[in-house]
């Protein structure tokens, strides 16, 4: 008998399946439903309300590029937050950064750092890092009660559906900005520029109204859908496109390097239009 997982309607009428060897986890968190699978294409999967949040072939696009082009934007990032990403993966990023001190992981289900712990270390593995701090709370409330604090602020949220349509609205956006410094770097994921035509206007409008520098970049993500997938950045002082890298610290990375960090800004007729002011 075959086993296939399916995130379906998350774009409706749009369905994507990956055959599945073994269910390793299923459980009802008190904010989603979580599941832990493993899959001949993509390793270890983690869904929630079935839709696809990582795996371990393709999660490094993600992680490197949600992190990496802010971190590397700022001059000296010594204070990060994250909200979301529970499972580890863009705290993992971050602190290869030479300058990072500490990084503040802010995920509402303590359930998604648990279980990424347990069967997904590769992605994980930074959570017991002595730089980081992993709070369970709500990012919104978090950022409202902390003001003036951070270099960067990166949200790797869930899709605007359940707990995460907050992080997608203006109030959350005026919060992040004053809970970064004066010089302060936001970013968040921002969907598919396919399906998500309306959206991704509505948050570039948001940022632009807060932030001198707004841009969006792209990253190529087999397993989202369309696989053209949209980070947005909001800046207070530095143009991520016009930064110096040629003094970039070359940790490593498997996707990201000074290159792509200039090339993701290069943007599609289609998505300039869609971004156009
Ligand atoms: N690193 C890629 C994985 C994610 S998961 C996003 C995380 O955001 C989930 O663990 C979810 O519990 C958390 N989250 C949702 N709402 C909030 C909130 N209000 N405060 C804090 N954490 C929250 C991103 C996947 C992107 C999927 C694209 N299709």
């Amino acid at each position: 008998m075959e086993l296939w997982f399916t995130e379906k309607d998350t774009v409706p009428g749009l369905a994507l399946s990956v055959k599945v060897n073994k269910v390793l986890h299923r459980e009802k968190t008190d904010f989603q439903d979580l599941a832990i699978v493993d899959t001949p294409i993509f390793g270890r999967m983690l869904f929630l309300d079935n839709i696809i949040m990582t795996n371990i072939k393709d999660e490094f696009v993600y992680h490197e590029m949600i992190s990496h082009v802010a971190l590397n934007t700022h001059p000296n990032p010594q204070k990060v937050l994250v909200i979301g990403g529970g499972d580890g993966g863009a705290i993992r990023e971050i602190i290869k950064h030479p300058k990072v001190e500490k990084a503040v992981l802010v995920e509402i289900d303590r359930r998604v750092v648990e279980t990424s712990k347990e069967y997904l270390p590769e992605i994980a593995c930074g959570l017991d890092d002595p730089k980081v701090e992993v709070l369970y709370e709500d990012g919104i409330k978090y950022v409202n009660e902390h003001k003036n604090e951070f270099d960067v602020i990166i949200v790797d949220s869930t899709d605007p559906i359940g707990p995460a349509v907050g992080l997608f609205e203006s109030n959350f956006y005026k919060s992040c900005y004053d809970s970064l410094k004066e010089d302060g770097i936001f970013v968040a994921q921002t969907e598919s520029p396919y399906y998500n035509e309306e959206l991704i206007p509505q948050i570039q409008k948001n940022l632009r109204a807060l932030y001198p520098i707004t841009k969006l970049y792209l990253a190529f993500i087999p397993t989202y859908p369309g696989g053209c997938w949209s980070f947005t950045m909001g800046c207070k002082k530095y143009d991520p496109e016009t930064v110096d890298l040629s003094n970039w610290p070359g940790y490593p990375t498997r996707y990201y390097n000074p290159e792509i960090h200039k090339a993701a800004f290069v943007l599609p007729n289609f998505v300039r239009e869609l971004i156009k002011e």
